[in-house]
């Protein structure tokens, strides 16, 4: 068979079958792997029930629910939205679309921020991609979908051991019409590094090809010149662009006059002469209070003429008033989260904000009945990932001291108590606090936020305090992500770093203050990718590439997770993270029109070498997966 396709394949007659070939014909080379898809899928459901999967050893079991069921969607193709508009208009087109509408656009965040942000960024593509067809169909008056980037790119392949690819085009295929938003940052790609600009480019061209339409670029220090490279490649791209100012501290204390109305206004100047479509105004943390965006949002539109993309997080538990505010100081669009995955550190509700703005000037034109339906579904998906769910009750006027990001906020958490700081939490927030005055008031935000943890959770374990860091006589030990952020590794933070803890925490070391990237030679693509193909031991495909560069051990790991129990992402949810029951049966679609029924039959006793058979019938047909049971 294998033969006779390659013989027959087009590109094969045409003797086009240059090295590349296996990339571009992946189908000719499935023949054999796709004959044991579904063994080494069996094997996968069988280790699960037997054994139970890692990622969710010793975390909280969801409580009974129902399956998540989408809303129906009607027959024929979806109506027209935002997409439509941006391949009709351009991206300039498409900005001045937004400029002239009066009612306010909204951004939904749910595959991406919320879940980040209140489930440790564990929703799977597949709860993504069942409810796709419906939002297509149902909610094409949305502005955009945040659906990639952040660090759902690692996660999917990290935990999830899926293809972040694979899902934006699933996705991207069941929703044509409306834009599709992805978080950049910026020369740190999807990643916690500077990445070499040549690779910053072909991560951008690669996601724009592959379905990404908004891409929403930062700096984690604020730092237009470190963003530019990554802008320029998403102008290239005819992609919209949205460059994207980070707020930080309190605009009205006079207090903290660094981070003043001037300085944001500044700042969207330098991003509407780079060319931006979008501010994109992004409260990662959730402080900007009512007042300052009252201030804020018409400065920046006198500023630059564009239109403005508001971001927060609900941390505080006030965050709604903001968004208010801001659309009343004429705002274009705002970002929020489907109900059932809304408040605390994820963005606020949009059903209710959509509620409180019916009717009024600025209407979003969305349906509330409509929402509340997606929202029903979001509740019972939400309910499976109980295993990530952060003990979190209540929004906290705590993060005005801490400032944390909402999508850091319950990893820090986690992190802390794995270290068995649990019971300190409040000392860490405000060590936290501590050390951001202790680096000079900086923005926090990935990967920057990430270091002031690092160092906050150094100094509560160690028993540090500011005055012990800065003690010149004190030989401290700097957690690695300081040394490399003192160095110049992200850059530059507006009036440069510290001096003094600069120099002792740099020792002899030279820092920087040129943008990063300008002294990473260029990544010799060709060798990395021949070195990614030698150790996965297999071509590997362009956007496969782009995730090796990102992330090459994580990727690695994933594609021999891969190899070794298929393409586990089309597993239902509650089997992947818990296997199967006997009796149970599942129907898990390969491929459009291809579709395996799993029925469990029976576990067997385990035998003397402690191996378990676990008996299935596969569309009918009796299957045995024998296991190790390392319970
Ligand atoms: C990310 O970079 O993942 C963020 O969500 C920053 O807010
Ligand atoms: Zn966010």
């Amino acid at each position: 068979v294998f033969v006779e396709n390659l013989i027959n394949h087009p590109a094969f007659q045409a003797a086009d079958y240059s090295t590349r070939f296996i990339d571009q014909t992946p189908e000719l080379f499935q023949v054999t792997k796709r004959r044991d898809r579904a063994t080494r899928l069996l094997n996968f459901i069988a280790d699960v029930s037997i054994n139970g999967n890692p990622e969710v050893a010793g975390r909280a079991r969801p409580a009974p629910h129902p399956t998540p069921k989408a809303p129906e969607v009607p027959a024929g193709t979806p109506p027209q939205g935002t997409r439509t508009l941006l391949d009709r208009l351009g991206p300039e087109g498409l900005r001045d679309w937004m400029l002239a509408q009066d009612k306010v656009l909204v951004t939904d965040t749910t595959m991406r921020d919320a879940h980040q942000s209140l489930l440790a960024t564990r929703m799977r593509g597949f709860d993504m991609v069942q409810v796709a067809d419906a939002y297509a169909h149902h909610m094409p008056g949305l502005f955009s979908l945040e659906c990639w980037g952040g660090a759902t790119f690692d996660v999917a392949m990290r935990f999830l051991k899926e293809c972040p690819w694979g899902r934006l085009a699933e996705l991207r295929r069941r929703i044509p019409n409306v834009l599709f938003q992805m978080l950049l940052r910026g020369a740190n790609g999807v990643g916690y590094t500077n990445y070499a600009d040549n690779v910053v480019q072909g991560f951008v061209a690669r996601a724009a090809a592959e379905g990404v339409d908004v891409f929403r670029v930062f700096d984690s220090l604020n730092w237009v010149e470190n963003m530019r490279v990554a802008m320029d490649a998403v102008l290239a791209s005819g992609k919209l662009l949205e460059g994207t100012i980070c707020y930080t501290g309190d605009m009205l204390d006079p207090r903290r006059p660094k981070y003043d109305l001037d300085y944001y206004v500044r700042m969207a100047g330098e991003l509407k002469a780079a060319g931006v479509h979008i501010i994109g105004l992004k409260d990662m943390a959730g402080l900007l209070k009512p007042a300052a965006a009252r201030q804020l949002i018409p400065a920046l539109k006198a500023e630059t003429g564009l239109p403005v993309h508001f971001h927060t997080h609900d941390t505080s538990g006030i965050a709604a008033a903001t968004v208010l505010a801001a659309v009343e100081s004429g705002v274009d669009a705002f970002d929020a989260a489907m109900d059932s995955l809304s408040g605390l550190t994820s963005q606020p509700n949009l059903g209710s904000l959509v509620e409180a703005l019916r009717g009024g000037p600025r209407d979003s034109g969305l349906d509330p009945a409509t929402i509340r339906r997606f929202s029903d579904y979001w509740e019972m998906v939400r309910k499976q990932y109980a295993a990530f769910e952060a003990d979190l009750r209540f929004g906290a006027s705590e993060v005005y001291l801490h400032e944390m990001p909402g999508g850091q906020f319950t990893n820090l958490r986690e992190q802390a108590r794995a270290m068995g700081l649990e019971e300190r939490w409040h000392e860490v927030a405000r060590a936290y606090a501590e050390v951001n005055q202790m680096f000079g008031d900086i923005v926090k935000v990935t990967p920057s936020s990430k270091v002031v943890g690092d160092m906050a959770l150094s100094m509560i374990s160690a028993g540090l305090t500011r005055a012990d860091v800065e003690d010149p006589e004190r030989d401290i030990s700097f957690p690695d992500s300081v040394v490399q952020m003192m160095r110049g590794d992200l850059g530059q933070p507006p009036g440069g770093w510290p001096k003094a803890l600069q120099k002792k925490v740099l020792k002899d070391q030279p820092p920087i203050t040129v943008r990063p990237g300008s002294v990473v030679p260029p990544a010799d693509l060709a060798a990395l990718r021949a070195e990614a193909e030698t150790k996965a031991e297999r071509a590997i495909s362009d956007v496969e590439f782009e995730s090796y560069l990102m992330y090459p051990k994580v990727f690695l790991d994933y594609a021999a997770h891969h190899r070794d129990n298929g393409p586990v992402e089309v597993l239902p949810t509650p089997v992947f993270f818990y296997g199967m029951e006997p009796g149970q049966e599942i129907a898990v679609e390969l491929e459009p029109g291809k579709t395996l029924n799993i029925r469990c039959q029976a576990f067997g006793a385990a035998d003397e070498a402690g191996h378990v058979k676990v008996f299935f019938e596969l569309n009918g047909q009796p299957r045995t997966a024998k296991v190790a049971d390392r319970k």
